[in-house]
């Protein structure tokens, strides 16, 4: 067994990101390109599938695009058929692909519920199952979920988000229970507050950005390349004993009741 920092190399790994065109997808794709994995760059976005294929490549690293809906799920299996027959194999997916609506529950209605558990929920079983059957093919996968500090709680106003997110646990735990034989881990990040276009409509405005900070422990938001170290460890052998795992990078978030910032700490001075 590897030591040391070749625990974290994915030299000869191929890598399947999803909604990688742009946001916390695309610095997946890029750490995992970095640790020596060829990324397939999955987005609906065609345009920005292939633009960010340019990116890496630009920097020497190796990468293709495969634009599909992950809703679509004939799509998605056509896909993961083209990505082994091309590349002989596929070791690692990267199940990220996700929206937001932000409603209060008055005006949350079914089609925006349906539409968020398509993509966030859904859609992350049926990429899943997809990739399963060359993985247990090969008795090798790693299958990493992005889910959220939502997941593991909630706020107003984004009912079908915390829903689906709360799903992705079970599906990740579930999984892994299944899948654990064939000597595939399943696992889950959960980013707290990202600069990403997912965020732009909030940053900036009012006090949400400054609400966020309050309740961070490290009082900030994060960039999206915060996340790679985490996707790398649990893609690579480093990760070789985790499974069922929901890894926070949330800059203590979830670890965190309170207001963090001139908070009157409640003992006598
Ligand atoms: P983002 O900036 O909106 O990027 C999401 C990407 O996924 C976009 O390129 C989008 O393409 C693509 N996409 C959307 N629907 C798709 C579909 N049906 N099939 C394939 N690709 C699709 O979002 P992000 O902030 O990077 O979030 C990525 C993941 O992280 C999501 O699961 C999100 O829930 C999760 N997350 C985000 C944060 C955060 O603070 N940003 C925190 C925790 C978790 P188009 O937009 O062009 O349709
Ligand atoms: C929101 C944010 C969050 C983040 C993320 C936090 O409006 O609350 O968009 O939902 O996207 O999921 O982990």
């Amino acid at each position: 067994m590897a030591s040391g920092i070749e625990l974290f190399t994915l030299k000869g790994r191929v890598a399947l990101v999803t909604g990688a065109g742009r946001g916390i997808g695309f610095s997946f794709a890029k750490g995992l390109a970095a640790a020596g994995a060829h990324v397939v760059i999955n987005d609906i976005n065609a345009d920005n599938a292939n633009s960010a294929v340019e990116s890496l490549r630009s920097e020497g690293l190796s990468a293709e695009a495969v634009p599909f809906d992950v809703t679509d799920n004939p799509a998605v299996a056509a896909a993961v058929d083209d990505i082994v027959a091309r590349n002989g194999r596929l070791d690692i997916l990267m199940n990220n692909a996700g929206i937001l609506i932000r409603k209060p529950i008055e005006t949350h209605d079914m089609d925006d519920w349906n539409k968020v558990i398509a993509i966030n929920l859904s859609s992350l079983y049926g990429v899943a199952r997809e990739c399963a059957r060359p993985m247990r093919a090969q008795k090798y996968g790693r299958i990493i979920n992005t889910a959220s500090v939502m997941a593991i709680s909630s706020r107003p106003g984004v009912i079908s988000y915390v829903a689906a997110k709360h799903g992705v646990v079970g599906i990740t735990r579930g999984m892994a229970s299944e899948l654990g034989p064939d000597g595939i881990t399943v696992n889950a990040i959960g980013p707290g507050y990202i600069l990403t276009d997912m965020n732009k409509k909030v940053l900036g405005t009012g006090t949400f950005e400054q609400q966020v900070i309050d309740r961070t422990p490290l009082a900030r938001w994060a960039e999206p390349d915060e996340l790679q170290g985490a996707a790398i460890f649990l893609a690579s052998e480093a990760g070789s004993f985790v499974t069922g795992h929901v890894l926070m990078v949330d800059g203590g978030m979830t670890a965190n009741a309170f207001l963090t910032q001139s908070v009157d700490l409640g003992v006598a001075s």
